[in-house]
């Protein structure tokens, strides 16, 4: 076997067989070309082999170690004894340890010893990763095909690994700010006066950002299109919307009904996928018979973007693309191997080498049609590869209401965000099934600080509007939502964080302490930041729960106690909120700085650095900036029952 080694600053890449990238991340870099082989290889004894039609990648794995990353799981946040499939899949619905979902992503950390390993296979084709099943002391990765290439990053430390991934594969986007909100979704909310009522509910009991139409707002789901019988006069439908104050976004799917007498079907000739025979792939979707467009094509991508923009011109704020990994209505979801998409260089390619990356395609190309127009972007996706976060927001699918499901979101979309996607969320109340309220409350109450916040549900599952539920139970959310707005500059912070500077927003406890051996068990709290610590009652009616708090010193935000870790405490209060010495958040527009530093902050349209002291704010704004000794006693507290 043949292999090339380059190196840059930040990473070693080898490339297998003359491998050309589908998603060239590196092509920028300056690169020089090495011939010893690296000796973070040798330590890791890092042995590549040629295995049945493609090849078999080593690394040593210790006993102690762990694995984080690898984009979206439905596992726990430690990945080791574990082997995982990377190839975007539409499971139908999932629960805890079903492998795999929409959006693999082939990077991963492993840590032992207070170092730390980061390894990225970029090919969009399927991967096989196995942390020490088969061989016990191995990590291995296997393809299907002899020519990939890897990136081993040379930090040693897994935050510096994973902002050197953020750098190769880029920052992500900045979502407008409405999308943080709390905003809400049905497949399918029609007609639109059942929209506008429901939106009228909403006012008299909690704010709605945006309201999700689902695949029912098309003519016989053609894409582009509205339905004229249930959304006629639409131009009056959006501005009631937008006149509540609320933004519109639309699913959009890859699959085009294939019929003559539709417009976008015919301007789209010539772009879609084609079988090894030329003609053009089709498959039954929601429309009928379907095709796709060829998203790795440029002049597809083109033709695209114009869709997306004359449909943007309406007035419609944002774009959810669904189905996009891409799924088919077939059993096994998958579209055939072998079907051909067409590559700027002319180059003929089968789809089960570029799978993975067609939604990232068809995601840029989305994204553009927003910058064209000067819109703030705002796509959310359901599938992905490496690099997705640049152009778009993704959730985490079909989950099944429960409450081992409201746990499995935090290790779900913290892994996701450390894996570079930073803006994410989940269905709140659990896609599939009936959600009992008390149920959906503690899906709100979870996902208090995720940076996506919305409600959807499936077709046949009970209505979870929460202006329908209990009023104790829906007194319980609007408080979550509430809280969540007390604390939205600072979650919108620490996206522009992330935007900025290449880091994630929500994490796993394990990220910011890697070398804890106990944060890896600990898959019900997570952070925001690096500064705040959120441990939310989840557990089936309880009103307390064990919190875990590593070593440091940490503020109780509500009461201003000071609690040294690592430490175990039992938490009876309902948010349980812990904020790290040295840190700074914004509570109900108020900057609150705990100890020193700097932070970087994004407040009312503006970016704010609060210098050391913790006192200066630097651009001119209407907020407060103070700082709290920790030692004095509180200034006040912020009570809340
Ligand atoms: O468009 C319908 C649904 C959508 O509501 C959901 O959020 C997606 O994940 N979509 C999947 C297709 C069919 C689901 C059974």
């Amino acid at each position: 076997m043949k292999f090339d080694i380059f190196e840059t600053t930040d990473y070693y890449k080898i490339v297998v067989n003359k491998y050309k990238p589908v998603i060239d991340f590196s092509s920028h870099n300056t690169e020089t070309k090495i011939s010893e082989i690296p000796s973070i290889l040798s330590e890791y004894e890092f042995e590549i082999k040629n295995s049945g039609d493609g090849l078999q990648m080593f690394f040593t794995f210790e006993i102690s170690s762990h694995i984080l990353g690898l984009g979206e799981k439905a596992y726990g946040i430690d990945r080791k004894r574990k082997k995982f499939l990377s190839v975007n899949t539409d499971p139908n619905g999932y629960s805890r340890n079903k492998d795999p979902i929409y959006l693999p992503i082939p990077f991963f950390v492993q840590i032992f010893n207070g170092k730390a390993l980061g390894v990225f296979i970029n090919y969009p084709g399927e991967l096989k990763f196995d942390f020490g099943v088969e061989i016990y002391n191995k990590t291995s990765i296997t393809s299907n095909d002899r020519a990939l290439e890897i990136f081993v990053f040379k930090s040693r430390t897994v935050h510096e690994i994973v902002e050197a991934y953020f750098r190769l594969t880029g920052k992500p986007f900045l979502p407008p700010e409405w999308s943080i909100g709390h905003t809400i979704s049905r497949y399918s909310y029609y007609p639109k006066n059942e929209v506008i009522k429901i939106l009228d509910e909403y006012a008299k009991v909690a704010p709605v950002e945006a309201v999700y139409l689902d695949i029912h707002y098309m003519d016989g789901y053609r894409l582009f299109t509205w339905n004229q019988d249930i959304f006629g006069d639409t131009q009056n439908f959006l501005e009631q919307v937008h006149k509540r104050g609320a933004k519109i976004v639309t699913i959009v799917d890859p699959s085009i009904k294939s019929d003559q007498n539709y417009k976008i079907f015919r301007e789209g000739l010539g772009h879609y996928i084609e079988t090894p025979n030329e003609d053009i792939y089709y498959q039954k979707m929601w429309p009928g018979d379907s095709v796709f467009p060829d998203f790795l094509n440029l002049s597809t991508r083109n033709f695209w973007k114009e869709c997306v923009k004359k449909w943007l011109s309406q007035g419609v704020d944002g774009i959810w693309l669904d189905m996009n990994e891409p799924t088919i209505l077939t059993e096994s979801h998958l579209m055939d191997g072998n079907a051909i998409h067409h590559l700027d260089n002319g180059e003929k390619i089968q789809h089960s080498k570029v799978r993975n990356s067609y939604p990232y395609y068809q995601n840029m190309a989305t994204f553009e049609a927003f910058k064209e127009l000067s819109k703030t972007p705002f796509i959310l996706s359901r599938s992905g590869y490496a690099g997705i976060q640049k152009f778009a927001a993704v959730w985490t699918g079909d989950n099944i209401a429960s409450w081992d499901d409201i746990k499995l979101q935090i290790s779900i979309v913290t892994s996701l965000s450390i894996s570079g996607v930073s803006v994410t969320g989940c269905d709140l109340g659990g896609f599939f099934g009936d959600t009992p309220p008390e149920m959906t409350s503690a899906y709100y109450r979870m996902a208090l600080f995720f940076p996506i916040y919305r409600n959807h549900k499936i077709i046949n599952g009970n209505d979870q509007e929460i202006f329908l539920f209990p009023s104790n139970v829906r007194k319980e959310i609007v408080e979550s939502i509430d809280l969540r707005y007390d604390f939205l500059d600072y979650i919108y912070s620490m996206l522009y964080r992330s935007h900025k500077e290449g880091v994630p927003s929500v994490s796993p406890l394990a990220y910011e302490f890697p070398d804890d051996n106990d944060a890896y068990y600990i898959e019900d709290e997570y952070m925001l930041g690096s500064g705040l610590l959120y441990a939310p009652q989840i557990y089936e009616g309880k009103q307390s729960r064990t919190v875990y708090l590593p070593s440091g010193t940490w503020i109780d935000f509500w009461n201003r106690k000071i609690i040294n870790g690592p430490i175990y405490i039992n938490e009876s209060q309902k948010y349980p909120i812990y904020i790290k010495k040295d840190s700074c958040i914004v509570y109900r527009k108020k900057v609150m700085v705990y100890g020193t530093g700097r932070f970087l902050l994004y407040l009312s349209g503006n970016e704010i650095i609060i210098n050391s002291d913790g006192e200066k704010v630097e651009t001119d704004s209407e907020i407060h900036g103070y700082s709290v000794e920790l030692t004095a006693t509180s200034p006040s507290s912020h009570s809340r029952s």
